[in-house]
């Protein structure tokens, strides 16, 4: 049974935290299973193109990026779902895109932010296995707004 887990709003506390790093001995368990399980169909059930532990009230450093095209950014990647743990920004290019971006923590607000264009980022699977993947354009915004996350930052900080 796949949970449709609760969305934390813009003020609660938990969206304002540090999340703290998953072990190496975490992997494989069931509840990191289950986690990224209803992360995902609760950001499905969402519309969103991401979603980040924090907001489903769980303060620990996971995420995940689903880009496809929507209205705003209509030639967006279709990708399938990525789960990344403990996911670091390991390089960001000079150059900065200004783009839209929502929030499933803040309802109703839009703003435009300005993002590296180009990242590398360094992450683990749900499997253990460390991977290292450069992402560009929508991809590389929404990496960086669920990594923003991770750290207690929402986009409305940055606009
Ligand atoms: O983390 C979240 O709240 C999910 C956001 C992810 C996002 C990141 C960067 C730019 C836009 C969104 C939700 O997907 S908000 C809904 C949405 C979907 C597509 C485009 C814009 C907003
Ligand atoms: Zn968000």
């Amino acid at each position: 049974m796949t949970e449709i887990l609760k969305v934390a709003q813009k003020g609660e506390a938990v969206l304002a935290l540090h999340a703290a790093e998953v072990s190496m001995q975490e992997f494989g368990s069931t509840w990191l299973n289950a986690l990224a399980d209803a992360m995902h169909a609760t950001m499905l059930a969402r519309n969103g193109v991401g979603i980040a532990a924090p907001q489903v009230y769980v303060s620990r450093r996971v995420i995940i990026v689903a880009s496809r095209p929507n209205i705003r950014y209509p030639d967006a990647p279709e990708m399938d779902a990525i789960v990344m743990i403990n996911p670091e920004i390991t390089q960001r290019s000079d150059r900065q895109v200004l783009g839209e971006e929502g929030c499933l923590s803040v309802p109703n607000e839009r703003g435009q932010v300005a993002r590296a264009e180009v990242i590398r980022v360094s992450y683990q699977t749900l499997a253990g296995d460390s991977v290292e993947q450069e992402f560009s354009g929508f991809p590389a915004r929404i990496v960086q707004h669920e990594i923003d996350h991770l750290d207690g930052i929402l986009f409305v900080e940055r606009t």
